[in-house]
């Protein structure tokens, strides 16, 4: 890499652990239309899109439902997460995660979100980081999900920075293949033998500090 002049973080999985909010409200809709959601149906819908997780729910208890009856099966799901999210402080921020972010900062590398999520925005506040971004992309702007590159082109489209100066952190495959799309460096935050695509996996941020990332990008 030239120049390191952005980094750009999905939220859900790298910045905070809202999966296990995801978990709870989805798992309280697959109860009440009749069957059991469990934690390992659960990683399927890690960095998927609202209306694509509760298809993969509803093929989960094998129902099949109107676009009508699904717009109001994802909205139900939607007033239980916000309910949750609502509770969120800074004490949910991954551990290292703010440092990093702080320390990004400081080197003068902008910072921007790239997440699926709808509710990107308020879940940033209760975190007390959103004045630490650039720029937000999130599901209310993109109009393709990951593995589509949009999310993250955007964000570098924003600030007008070229994506070979960009580095996305992202948890899920399906984001990994969509930074590799966009044309940016990517380093997957989770298991190596899950994000396989991703050509530097870390663990997290508790230990990860700027002048690491310099390494791994000085070896690309
Ligand atoms: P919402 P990310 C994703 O966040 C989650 O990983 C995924 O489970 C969720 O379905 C998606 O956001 C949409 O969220 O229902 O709030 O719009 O990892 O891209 O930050
Ligand atoms: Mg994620």
């Amino acid at each position: 890499m030239q120049q390191l002049q952005l980094a750009i973080f999905d939220l859900d999985g790298v910045i905070c652990d809202t999966a296990k909010y995801h978990y709870l409200a989805w798992k309280r809709l697959a109860q009440e239309l009749g069957f059991d959601f469990t934690e390992k149906d659960n990683e399927r819908l890690k960095g998927v899109s609202r209306m694509r997780s509760l298809e993969i729910l509803l093929e989960v208890g094998g129902l099949e439902k109107t676009e009508e009856e699904k717009a109001k099966l994802a909205e139900k799901k939607n007033t239980w997460y916000v309910e949750y999210i609502l509770q969120m402080d800074s004490s949910e921020l991954l551990p290292g995660v703010l440092d990093f972010l702080e320390e990004l900062k400081e080197n003068e590398v902008k910072l921007a979100l790239g997440s699926a999520s709808k509710n990107a925005r308020t879940i940033l506040q209760r975190l007390g980081i959103t004045p630490l971004f650039d720029a937000i992309v999130d599901g209310n702007l993109v109009t393709k999900a990951k593995p589509d590159p949009e999310v993250f082109t955007l964000g570098a489209e924003l600030l007008g920075i070229p994506p070979e100066n960009a580095v996305v952190f992202e948890d899920a495959q399906a984001g990994i293949e969509a930074a590799l799309a966009a044309g940016m460096k990517v380093i997957g935050v989770g298991d190596p033998k899950v994000l396989k695509h991703a050509q530097h996996v870390i663990t997290g941020f508790a230990s990860f500090r700027f002048a690491d990332l310099l390494e791994i990008l000085k070896q690309e």
